[in-house]
């Protein structure tokens, strides 16, 4: 089985990747490569005129253990943050996106679907859903203030956009409130004009205003300095649709009817007591999560109300499955996935592949890779083309024997204003961000 899958899958894939990625040739004692490495650090050094000026991890720093964990630098009182917002060039104006507003959140929902995460070959573009959206952007205490968009004065037409939601993350012993921000884009047609670093220090700024000085985020492109940096792994649900459309490919001395065999799944879970999470779930699924997130470096700070909103079932968006002991009917296992389309780009026959992402899976019965079986039993019956996961926390015990292929495409995780001394590794990390 080797095809191979491209993005996304494995999206926030940026288009143009940075030197450092760039893996030396492996003779690299000659004249010519030593002055190429001595070029790429210089231009490593002055690369990021932006984040060199940011309290985040800097390159310069990697590997210097004197640097104490946490806060990189420490709040300041709330009358010294600037009360009024950052200047954007003189076309343009801020916007608070309200979410409860159809018309906005339709504005936000095709800003996004025509300008936001391509993969690297921009044959498939993030379709993120009005419902998704919704969910993403109002958990538990939200600010309205950090839905924050820009438009042109004149037409009014939103063209960019930047969100922070709050977030309790366990970072070690410590619990650090942060806002985790996404969705930042600029309408294809305003890139590299330097507009992303006013909108970072606007909703710096907001959250800032909320007595709040941590952020966490992800990017597909590196920035300093990453905490962990993580791959996508694919699992076809439908290969022959995955195959039209470019998303993977025929593997050498395989047909599509031997591809087809490959991957068929059975009709039903295996597991007795495997059951759809309801809300009356809600005290045992903390509870469960509570104790397998503690084990991990990073991971969000679930309470009650947080797993309400994050894991209990919405149709299109979220779905949560949890085994009940059919003689205890304790609850052992969960597992959960999100619904994130991509938009085919430039294909006769299809315009969406449907694919789930594996959020928050836990096992203390029933083995993870039996669960993550179950998995894409349902997630097949639901219609999917692709499972997608990451390999975080326990993931990487399941991938390869399910039949899971590795991505193209990295993601990288990032802290704002708290330093961790080494990278982690994959598995140390217990935080999948949307
Ligand atoms: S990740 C998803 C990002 N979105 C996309 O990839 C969608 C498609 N792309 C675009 O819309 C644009 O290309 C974007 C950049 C908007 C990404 N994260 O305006 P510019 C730096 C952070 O000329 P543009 C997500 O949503 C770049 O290195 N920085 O560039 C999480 C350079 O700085 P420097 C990025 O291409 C976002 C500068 O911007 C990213 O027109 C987390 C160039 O600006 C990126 N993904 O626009 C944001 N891409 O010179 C940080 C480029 O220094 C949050 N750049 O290298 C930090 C925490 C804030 C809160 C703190 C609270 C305490």
């Amino acid at each position: 089985m080797t095809d191979n899958n491209s993005p996304p899958g494995s999206p926030k894939v940026n288009p143009d990747h940075n030197s450092e990625a760039n893996p030396l040739p492996k003779d690299d004692s000659s004249l010519e490569n030593i002055v190429r490495r001595f070029q790429d650090s210089m231009s490593l050094a002055k690369k990021h005129k932006f984040w060199e000026t940011q309290p985040v991890g800097q390159f310069k720093d990697v590997g210097d253990t004197s640097l104490p964990e946490g806060p990189i630098e420490p709040p300041t009182p709330l009358s010294d943050v600037k009360q009024e917002p950052y200047n954007l060039p003189s076309p343009y104006e801020w916007t608070t996106c309200d979410m409860d507003s159809e018309e906005t959140c339709n504005e936000v929902y095709n800003l996004l679907k025509n300008n936001y995460v391509e993969d690297d070959e921009n044959m498939f573009r993030f379709n993120y859903s009005k419902e998704f959206l919704r969910w993403a952007l109002r958990p538990p205490g939200y600010y309205k203030s950090w839905h924050i968009g820009v438009r042109a004065k004149t037409s009014k037409k939103l063209v960019a956009f930047i969100t922070g939601v709050p977030a309790r993350i366990r970072v070690r012993d410590e619990v650090v409130k942060m806002a985790e921000i996404n969705f930042l884009c600029v309408h294809k047609k305003l890139r590299s004009k330097r507009l992303a670093p006013v909108m970072i220090k606007e909703v710096t700024r907001r959250v800032h205003l909320e007595n709040i000085w941590q952020a966490a985020y992800t990017a597909g492109v590196v920035l300093p300095t990453p905490i962990t940096t993580c791959q996508y792994w694919h699992r076809s649900l439908n290969p022959k649709k995955l195959i039209d459309v470019g998303f993977s490919r025929l593997g050498p001395r395989m047909t599509m009817s031997r591809t087809i065999k490959l991957y068929k799944l059975p009709d039903q879970p295996a597991t007795p007591g495997f059951r759809k999470m309801e809300l009356r779930d809600v005290p045992a699924v903390t509870r469960l999560l509570r104790n397998y997130l503690s084990q991990f470096v990073v991971s969000p700070d679930f309470d009650e109300n947080d797993v309400e909103h994050w894991l209990l079932p919405t149709e299109d968006v979220i779905d949560s499955y949890l085994v009940e002991s059919p003689k205890t009917h304790d609850i052992t296992d969960f597992c959960s996935f999100y619904t994130l389309p991509s938009s085919i780009l430039g294909n006769q026959n299809y315009s969406i592949l449907k694919a789930a992402y594996s959020y928050y899976n836990v096992s203390t019965k029933t083995p993870l890779l039996q669960l993550m079986n179950d998995a894409l039993i349902v997630a097949k019956k639901k219609d999917f083309d692709v499972f997608n996961a990451l390999d975080v926390m326990h993931n990487e015990s399941f991938l390869k024997e399910l039949k899971f292929g590795p991505g193209d495409g990295q993601l990288h995780y990032y802290l704002y204003n708290y330093r961790i001394q080494n990278a982690l590794r994959t598995s140390e990390l217990g935080l999948v961000l949307l």
